[in-house]
């Protein structure tokens, strides 16, 4: 038994903004089955950018009117839904209004780096859709339910690759005989991941200006698909990005080797960033709404259960591979990207696990099932997805657009 489950604080009405994207929809689900009463906001911006990209999930997905539905026929649970965009802030409000939240689980954003360094108009886009789609959260909240707890989903991304070990959002700093604790330096290296440096210090200012109680949430890279309740039917499956815009490293690798693509190295390999169960995320946004911030408080949780290199998953995977009869090959690319390929890695990450976390670390059984997962549906990957296309040095103000 995790002592969050006794916590006499646990609030009823989540609001998971974002519902419908990777982590979103995983998280609903999960709350939703949990006993929390669960609201879904989302404009499904992310199924058009698939549209316009030519992309798809990996897995068929199916709308989210269709998703909802199958879930009340399964459990008999009611998930709400609110389609619109949190940058319209009258459509906002309705919502904060009509479903009254006591936490607001914020994963709604452009979360792709790629995407974000496509050219001008889609780094504008991003910044735009992150920075005022919170600032409006957080006006709603000041403006319709003060008390409510809002969790961020942020980055690990927002400290970069520093050459000293990253604390948990704040640092002890003695400069000139004189002592403070100050927010951690941030080194974000997209405009994506720029967009939550900007968002991490509208939240931090509003909590002390206004008494928000907010946790900002700095999630690693997400690996996975299957959560106890998308398994339950194939109408709840979640989406999984394998292209090389939206896919991620360690489900992208996966893909690949199930298709027989060598796997895509970036430079040198030596990147190393926090990784986390999909499984994790869910539990970890749980602990977050049981265990609220106070009134005022700004929170920051590193949100990630192990740290590893491009270079070792490629070997991790290769290894999996190899026990299914798969013959993986490794490739290094150019690197698309402007970031250290060699450098120091030492993230803390101890006060999730504080709080009751059980991590799902990595292991041979979860990589076995991951690969078994992509050979399921290899025929559906389109294989034309999955080299890099977007280059940081590249990019411009003239719009890119995607021909045949
Ligand atoms: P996703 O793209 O699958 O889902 C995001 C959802 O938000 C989509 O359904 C999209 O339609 C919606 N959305 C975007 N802008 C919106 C707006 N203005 N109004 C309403 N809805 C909007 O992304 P994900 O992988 O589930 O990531 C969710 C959050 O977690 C993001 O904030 C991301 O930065 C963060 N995160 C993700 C990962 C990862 O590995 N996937 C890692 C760390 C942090
Ligand atoms: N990489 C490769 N080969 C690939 C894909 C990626 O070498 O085929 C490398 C990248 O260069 C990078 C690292 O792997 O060094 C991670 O890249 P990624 O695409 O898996 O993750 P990233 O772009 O950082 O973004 C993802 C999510 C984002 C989230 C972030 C968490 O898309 O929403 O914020 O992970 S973190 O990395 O901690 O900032």
């Amino acid at each position: 038994q995790q002592a969050y489950e006794h916590s006499s604080s646990k609030p009823k009405k989540v609001m998971v903004i974002g519902g419908d994207g990777y982590c979103g929809w995983a998280t609903a689900l999960h709350l939703s089955n949990k006993g929390y009463e669960v609201a879904i906001v989302d404009n499904l911006v992310r199924r058009l950018f698939d549209h316009q990209l030519g992309l798809d999930s990996l897995t068929p997905i199916t709308s989210i009117q269709n998703r909802v539905r199958r879930w009340k026929s399964l459990t008999g649970k009611t998930i709400q839904l609110f389609i619109g965009d949190i940058c319209d802030f009258e459509f906002l409000s309705e919502a904060f209004k009509s479903f009254e939240p006591d936490a607001a689980v914020h994963f709604g954003e452009q979360r792709s780096a790629p995407y974000s360094m496509i050219d001008r108009s889609r780094a504008v886009y991003t910044q735009h859709n992150n920075v005022i789609g919170t600032l409006n959260v957080l006006f709603a909240i000041k403006e319709y339910s003060d008390e409510c707890h809002l969790v961020k989903l942020g980055t690990m991304g927002e400290y970069g690759t520093p050459n000293i070990d990253i604390e948990e959002g704040f640092i002890t700093i003695t400069h000139n005989g004189r002592t403070d604790t100050l927010p951690y330096p941030k080194q974000a290296s997209s405009f994506y991941h720029l967009s939550k440096v900007h968002d991490s210090h509208n939240i931090a200012f509003t909590c002390k200006a206004w008494g928000i109680r907010a946790t900002d949430l700095n999630q690693g890279v997400v690996y996975g698909v299957r959560t106890d309740e998308t398994a339950l039917h194939e109408e709840l499956s979640n989406r999984f990005d394998y292209d090389g815009v939206f896919g991620t490293a360690l489900n992208r690798f996966c893909v690949q080797a199930a298709v027989g693509h060598p796997l895509t190295v970036y430079g040198k390999g030596g990147q190393t960033r926090g990784y986390l169960d999909i499984r994790d995320t869910v539990q970890c946004v749980e602990l977050a709404i049981a265990n609220p911030a106070k009134p005022g408080e700004f929170r920051v949780f590193n949100q990630f259960t192990e740290q590893f290199s491009v270079n070792e998953l490629a070997k991790l995977v290769t290894a999996a591979g190899a026990k299914l009869g798969l013959e993986v090959q490794t490739k290094s690319v150019p690197n698309p990207r402007v970031e250290a390929e060699e450098h120091y890695y030492n993230a803390k990450h101890t006060k999730l696990i504080e709080l009751g976390l059980v991590p799902h670390l990595l292991s041979d059984s979860l990589l076995d099932s991951l690969l078994n997962f992509a050979i399921q549906y290899k025929d559906r990957v389109d294989t034309a997805q999955i080299m890099p296309s977007v280059s940081w040095k590249k990019m411009g103000a003239k719009p890119r657009t995607v021909s045949v």
